[in-house]
């Protein structure tokens, strides 16, 4: 691949990603409201993803972009409107304007997080989003499937469960994604000749898991980490009865 761009590069999944995703283009483009060092073959660019003549010049002469810009977590509306809503539809437009026809799309599992934790789900999972960040991620799909049927973009939306190094709770058990699994996965969605438009669970094989790998291994994801082996060292707490986790499942959590 010659260019990659990455927004959101600054934040946690997108540092994870910068690192693992080195080398596998030629020029790999960060793009964050945070100014970034850039090393080796990468190109640091600050600007708000929210404005499309900046993303525009971003993804100008891209052959992909893995969109990750957003508000990680709950917010009020406005702010939520702003990042995830204004920016996802600002990045899929950039994208078709500028001939980038492959988007890997930074979903969430939060966009159904209502689901009970006893329910197991595919990417044929009805939306259940368990926040005003949730629904954005659902909006972010849409605008996927819209942009894949009306101009042919390709477009993988992943939704994504905990990306962290290491498992720290009870939960994680079940929603972890590894460093190293959401390069795997990221790199097959990047590569797959037969992506249209897929929605797949960004997980490890975790053998708590509650999503289904399949869709994601139809694009050759082929997981290898599994949160299990942590869990000898995780005080048992309680996960709530939905998958978005109490922090998120919670009335008091909506602004
Ligand atoms: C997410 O989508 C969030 O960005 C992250 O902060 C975690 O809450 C993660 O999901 C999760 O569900 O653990």
């Amino acid at each position: 691949m010659r260019s990659l761009l990455i927004t959101g590069a600054a934040g946690g999944v997108g540092t994870m990603l910068r690192e693992g995703l080195r080398g596998q283009a030629d020029e790999i483009r960060l793009f964050d409201q945070r100014p970034i060092d850039a090393g080796e073959g990468e190109r640091a660019l600050v600007g708000d993803i929210a404005d499309l003549d900046s993303i525009r010049c971003a993804i100008e002469g891209c052959d992909a972009c893995v969109h990750l810009a957003a508000i990680p977590v709950e917010a009020p509306f406005e702010a939520i409107l702003h990042a995830n809503l204004r920016g996802t539809w600002a990045l899929f437009e950039a994208a078709r304007l500028e001939g980038c026809d492959r988007v890997v799309f930074a979903s969430s599992n939060h966009a159904s997080g209502f689901l009970p934790v006893a329910e197991s789900v595919g990417d044929a999972a009805p939306v259940r989003p368990d926040t005003y960040y949730g629904a954005s991620k659902v909006f972010g799909e849409a605008l996927g499937s819209l942009y894949h049927d009306k101009f042919g973009l390709r477009v993988a939306c992943i939704r994504i469960g905990t990306t962290i190094p290491r498992p720290l709770e009870e939960r994680h058990l079940s929603t972890w994604l590894s460093p190293g699994d959401l390069t795997r996965l990221v790199t097959a969605c990047l590569a797959s000749p037969d992506l249209g438009f897929a929605i797949v669970y960004g997980v490890s094989a975790n053998r708590r898991r509650w999503w289904d790998l399949e869709a994601g291994r139809r694009l050759g994801y082929d997981p290898v980490d599994d949160a299990e082996a942590y869990a000898s060292e995780i005080q048992p707490n309680p996960i709530g009865r939905f998958q978005g986790g109490p922090k998120f499942t919670d009335p008091g959590t909506t602004p």
